[in-house]
């Protein structure tokens, strides 16, 4: 029997430093709304997606830092997102900063949750690969502070869930190929990603005209590479002052884009996606099992950037 998830990219515009969460929150639901009524299992919303994208600017004051993030989930501004998902049936991704309290100590991660059509709390993904800085950088015309104001989270899970085998990811994580393997190699067959981009990149102008390009590349390249589907979702617009891109789209095994949002506001893309279209992958071209060499493959693991000797030459590996 074929195994169809019908999944919306529920992607969201702008959202301002004044706007509420529960603001926020009524625009997600009119866009849950939308997706069921359009016969969706799930919608996925973009990374961070109950606040504006707060790591542009720096802040000394903890408490105000601390004013963007979630202590529990569902909270009390969230509850009406879990409610009307279990009302009409159906699950979620979603975004939001996170601040916990383990054994005494306060920790803050860049998270997303994956929602069940009962409103439960299914997985929780903290983000591994922090962009931009964590320093203040006036030089910038804005700051992008995700290693000043998150730790990383610790690795890619999948979980089996809507008749098939889900991961997640966040933002910056969809630009890394071992991202997709971690998840590929544990037999991955749809990967929910949501981002904040913006069009400008302070340390490379250069990529500026290049920047939705390169959004759909690794997510193409990502989903061919391992038998996928991959959910990219943007909180896309001009965000106090700052030019996201959208480019939200939902994207098959093939690598090619199903279907995509047209717009840098509030808007729905859909897909009714047949999860053993990825089998045609999994055991041709990318049968890991039959092909993969990874005993070619040591330096991945072993090192994490090029390291360079003392006469500057970088170290190459042993044939
Ligand atoms: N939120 C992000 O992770 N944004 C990064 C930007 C800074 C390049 C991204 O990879 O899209």
């Amino acid at each position: 029997m074929a195994r169809f998830v019908n999944v919306a990219a529920g992607q969201l515009g702008p959202i301002a430093r004044a706007e509420t969460r529960t603001e926020v929150v009524a625009r997600l639901m009119a866009l849950m709304r939308q997706a069921k009524a359009n016969g969706c299992d799930l919608i996925v919303y973009p990374e961070l997606a109950l606040t504006t994208f707060f790591p542009r600017w720096y802040f000394e004051d903890q408490a105000e830092i601390d004013g963007f993030f979630e202590r529990e989930m569902p909270g009390a501004e969230t509850q009406a997102l879990f409610d009307l998902g279990r009302e009409i049936g159906i699950g979620f991704y979603l975004g939001y900063a996170e601040l916990t309290v383990e054994a005494g100590v306060t920790r803050r991660f860049n998270t997303s949750i994956l929602v069940d059509k009962s409103g439960t709390i299914l997985s929780k993904y903290r983000k591994v690969h922090l962009p931009g800085h964590a320093e203040h950088e006036p030089w910038r015309t804005f700051q992008h502070l995700e290693k000043r104001y998150f730790e990383p989270g610790t690795g890619f899970g999948v979980i089996d869930v809507f008749g098939g085998t889900m991961g997640m990811a966040i933002c910056n994580d969809r630009r890394w190929s071992e991202t997709y393997r971690v998840m590929g190699l544990q037999g991955v067959e749809m990967v929910l990603i949501g981002y904040n981009t913006p069009v400008h990149n302070p340390p490379a102008p250069e990529h500026d005209d290049l920047s939705l390009f390169h959004n759909h590349l690794v997510m193409q390249a990502g989903a061919y590479q391992n038998g996928t589907f991959v959910v990219g979702v943007a909180k896309a617009g001009v965000e106090e002052g700052v030019d996201h891109i959208g480019g939200s789209c939902i994207i098959a095994p093939s690598g090619e884009i199903m279907a995509a949002c047209t717009t840098k506001g509030d808007e729905i893309a859909l897909a009714r996606c047949d999860l053993d279209l990825c089998n045609s992958y999994k055991r041709t071209t990318f049968n890991f099992d039959v092909h993969r060499q990874p005993r070619a493959y040591g330096l991945i693991v072993e090192r994490r950037g090029v390291s360079i000797m003392a006469d500057g030459t970088p170290v190459r590996s042993k044939r």
